[in-house]
């Protein structure tokens, strides 16, 4: 049955403190220019963790000022590509010694497990800033066979000042997918981190300085979206837009893009993932690869499995061993060993997934289990699985970004396909099944970024990740990444008879 509510309400006290809440602007830890702080909270208690500077329009004139002045005069594009390789190096080394303390600081202002932070995601942004250590010394241009009697080259110049606005389901991920390979390619950074979660980045950007990087090289400002984020957006002397966000928002940040400078804009942007479970599956292994593709991270994800299509065949045994599953999930404190779910970000998401949950009820699809919150503090949901769920409800249709699992029956392969890319959207998709052709055939016919065949979620550095149709434009991570922070410039000049 459920972790108890004591749970969730006997709580471990963080083995970390906070260090950093300012603004990390030209490598000095600075206030608001306002002088205004915002409150960060603790999850899983919905109390205050600190208070951190807001930043604003002025803030972000700053940081942009200091990261123009990084790139046009300063060190970095200039740093032979070995020496900037070398600093990602020696962060990614800093990182490993402060593990456990950037995983504490993880957990108690996002309220994922302690384990998956500290075993999983902080080896994975080690990982990733070696990843792109390796690239920064193999950008490179072409000799281009044009007609005529040119020689022609291409040169692979940094883009300019990135401006990178990340959410809060994955602070320290969505910082290295986005300052990674900026930084790999010679590029400066303007990063608004979530409103939710300001901490871990500015504790990594402090580590970063210590690793070597130039100030101004990488600027870190906290604040709301509307004020901080869309002066970002909009800014002239920002060269390049990358975001992680909503569809919503995307739009907004698009637009403001446009309408200033005509900033290039990479977007990655919800998802309701179909998980297609074929009728030669294994089910009991099926039920734990549906259970993990939607539930991990609280069930917010972006490419979180939420529409869980079944074949008739397999659909009741499914349905009934996703229910136990999902009713011995462990839920409590993130701090607890053994806890495999911690609470939602904040009371706007922990209401948001429980009116879903109402509209799954009032809708008529069946709940299995779970349907309401966990304790009496804090952001905790129990967790739930709808089965009998139809593509029409509005729970097979908005990204709930919590721990609901919806379960759909389908009868064959042709009419999944179908259904499963009857969405706005295009992120991932899962395929269970031991037929090697369905997994060539279901590979090609889903129209997303991602498609997992027996697995999900891996996240491999190389490995490219975005959306198809809203879910996003462009691609992070992998050797596509570097193109987002890359201008390419043509130089011909003739190989004899010169025009002058
Ligand atoms: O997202 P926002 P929110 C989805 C998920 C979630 C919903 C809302 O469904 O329930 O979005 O979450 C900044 N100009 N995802 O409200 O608003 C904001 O400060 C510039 C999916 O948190 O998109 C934050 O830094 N920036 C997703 C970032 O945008 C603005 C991850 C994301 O916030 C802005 C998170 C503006 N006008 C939520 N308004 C994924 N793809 O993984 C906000 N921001």
């Amino acid at each position: 049955n459920y972790s108890t509510a004591a749970a969730v309400e006997e709580l471990i006290a963080p083995p970390v403190q906070v260090s950093y809440t300012q603004h990390l602007i030209n490598g000095r830890f600075l206030d608001a220019a306002s002088g205004r702080t915002f409150p960060t909270y603790d999850p899983r208690t919905g109390d205050v963790l600190a208070h951190v500077a807001e930043g604003d329009a002025e803030d972000i004139d700053r940081a942009v000022a200091a990261a123009r002045k990084a790139f046009d005069e300063g060190p970095w594009p200039k740093m032979t590509p070995y020496e900037r390789s070398k600093i990602l190096l020696r962060f990614a080394d800093l990182v490993e010694k402060h593990n456990d303390e950037l995983a504490a600081l993880e957990t108690w202002n996002c309220g994922k497990p302690y384990e998956q932070s500290a075993r999983s995601e902080l080896p994975m942004l080690a990982r990733l800033f070696r990843y792109y250590a390796g690239w920064a010394d193999k950008i490179h241009g072409l000799t281009v066979p044009a007609d005529g009697n040119h020689h022609v080259q291409t040169l692979h110049e940094p883009i300019g000042v990135a401006g990178q606005i990340i959410p809060w389901n994955f602070p320290l991920i969505m910082f290295a997918w986005k300052v990674g390979p900026a930084l790999a390619c010679g590029n400066t950074i303007v990063l608004k981190t979530a409103e939710q979660t300001p901490l871990t980045a500015l504790y990594a950007a402090k580590l970063f300085h210590e690793a070597g990087l130039p100030p101004g090289v990488l600027n870190v400002v906290s604040g709301y979206g509307p004020t901080a984020g869309a002066a970002l957006a909009s800014h002239m002397d920002v060269d390049k837009l990358a975001f992680t966000g909503s569809t919503e928002t995307g739009k907004v940040v698009l637009e403001l893009a446009a309408r200033s400078n005509l900033k290039p804009v990479t977007l990655e942007l919800g998802g309701k993932s179909p998980f297609i479970v074929c009728e030669d599956a294994d089910v009991d292994k099926a039920v734990e690869l549906a259970h993990f593709a939607l539930f991990f991270n609280q069930g917010q994800c972006c490419c979180a499995g939420s529409r869980t299509y079944v074949h008739e065949r397999v659909y009741d045994e499914f349905v009934e061993k996703a229910k136990a599953r999902a009713l011995k999930r462990s839920v409590g404190d993130p701090f607890k060993e053994g806890i495999e779910q911690g609470p939602q970000i904040d009371v706007e998401q922990f209401e948001k997934v429980l009116r879903y949950i109402r509209a799954g009820i009032d809708g008529n699809a069946t709940l299995e289990c779970g349907g309401e919150r966990l304790g009496s503090k804090g952001f905790f949901v129990k967790p739930t699985v709808f089965s009998n769920v139809q593509d029409d409800m509005l729970i097979a249709n908005d990204e709930i970004f919590g721990p609901v699992q919806s379960i759909l029956k389908f009868k064959d392969l042709d009419e999944v396909v179908r259904r499963a890319n009857t969405t706005r959207y295009g992120l991932a998709a899962g395929v269970f099944t031991k037929s090697i052709d369905v997994a060539n055939s279901l590979s090609r016919a889903l129209r997303v970024g991602t498609v997992w065949i027996n697995c999900f979620d891996v996240f491999d550095a190389a490995i490219p990740f975005g959306g198809y149709k809203m879910s996003g434009i462009g691609r992070e991570k992998g050797i596509y990444s570097l193109n987002n922070y890359l201008q390419v410039k043509a130089v011909v000049m003739p190989l004899k008879d010169p025009a002058w």
